[in-house]
């Protein structure tokens, strides 16, 4: 009922709404209506109410909440559930949780801010509130589990074609999971999964995106950036939110529907790495040479200085 009469309130934006009014076309008691009004000005909405003419959005804040994202999606199968954190630990782990009970395919778990948010190998994401998108996918593809990487590019193919839609920037890919605006990370991809030896159960798709932070610690002051940072403007996170998952979907069902190799030269035309020097730590073994190639299962084909090959499947690059 709360998000009807935020719909109502949406749409006469430009004009005054009565109670009586939002009461008669939703059938219900104006006390329901006012409670309902007052619940979304304590969310942050900023509704001007006055005694004769009635109710009037002036503003809506800058949240993640599952009503605003909903606004920009034109998705099937991601976010139609979505579950909305004001904080927590890890929208990952929340996902997890929330796989092992049931949540469908293409659930979406959304914070505004995340206290134990992580990457890869227990590194940590920082991820002050209502500055980024914090957002976790479950996927549950018909997969072999050697094909779940294939996953994470994917991700980054659509998150980095929502960016250059939504903000007109151009950002390139660096294997396997960051996107990077002038030579910048501005997001991470973080793709967890639980699968036997020949079955995928779930994949869960973590996407820490920096929307409009504009100072960082100082660890991280040098290599992290955001879109408004680069951009030199404020968005819309709900509607990047939506950008994403809509792009998301479009390149999950063409990966799930035509194969990977569509994906694959877009990943190339993005990438950051392919034909530069680069230094490879793949779990503690570093590997140099010319990053050349990604592969059809979309690993980093590397060759080395005296000519060899080398496949990695895991690794941290950097650009030499
Ligand atoms: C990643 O790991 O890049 C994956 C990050 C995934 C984060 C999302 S947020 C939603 C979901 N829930 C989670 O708990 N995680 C996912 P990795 O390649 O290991 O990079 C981690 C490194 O990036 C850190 O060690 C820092 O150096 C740097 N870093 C940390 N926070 C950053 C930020 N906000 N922006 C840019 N760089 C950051």
């Amino acid at each position: 009922m709360k998000n009807e009469i935020l719909r109502l309130l949406k749409k006469q934006s430009s004009g005054y709404l009565s109670g009586e009014e939002i009461s008669s076309l939703l059938g219900v008691s104006r006390t329901a209506v006012w409670k309902h009004i007052k619940t979304l000005k304590a969310e942050g909405y900023i509704i001007d109410s006055q005694t004769k003419n009635g109710y009037r959005l002036i503003q809506v804040p800058d949240c993640l909440y599952p009503a605003e994202v909903r606004e920009y999606l034109s998705t099937r199968v991601l976010g139609r559930e979505l579950f909305y954190l004001p904080s927590v630990s890890s929208t990952n782990r929340e996902a997890r949780e929330k796989a092992e009970i049931g949540a469908l395919d293409g659930a979406v778990v959304l914070a505004e801010t995340q206290t134990a948010g992580r990457g890869r190998l227990g590194r940590e994401w920082y991820s002050p509130t209502q500055t980024g998108l914090w957002m976790s996918v479950i996927l549950r593809p018909k997969i072999v589990p050697a094909d779940a990487p294939k996953l994470t590019l994917t991700a980054a193919v659509a998150v980095a074609e929502a960016v250059m839609t939504e903000t007109g920037l151009n950002p390139g890919i660096k294997w396997p999971n960051d996107i990077l605006l002038n030579r910048k990370k501005v997001c991470g991809i973080l793709t967890e999964m639980k699968a036997d030896m020949d079955r995928v159960h779930y994949v869960i798709v973590g996407i820490g995106l920096n929307i409009s932070q504009e100072n960082y610690p100082e660890d991280i002051r040098d290599i992290a950036t955001s879109l408004t940072l680069e951009a030199e403007k404020k968005f819309n996170r709900a509607k990047i939110a939506g950008a994403v998952l809509n792009s998301l979907e479009k390149y999950y069902f063409k990966l799930i529907n035509d194969g990977f190799g569509a994906i694959r030269s877009e990943w190339k035309r993005h990438s950051v790495n392919l034909g530069h020097k680069v230094s490879v730590n793949t779990l503690g073994e570093v590997i140099k040479g010319i990053a050349e190639d990604i592969d059809e299962n979309g690993l980093l084909v590397v060759k080395e200085i005296g000519g060899s090959i080398k496949k990695i499947t895991a690794g941290d690059v950097t650009l030499r």
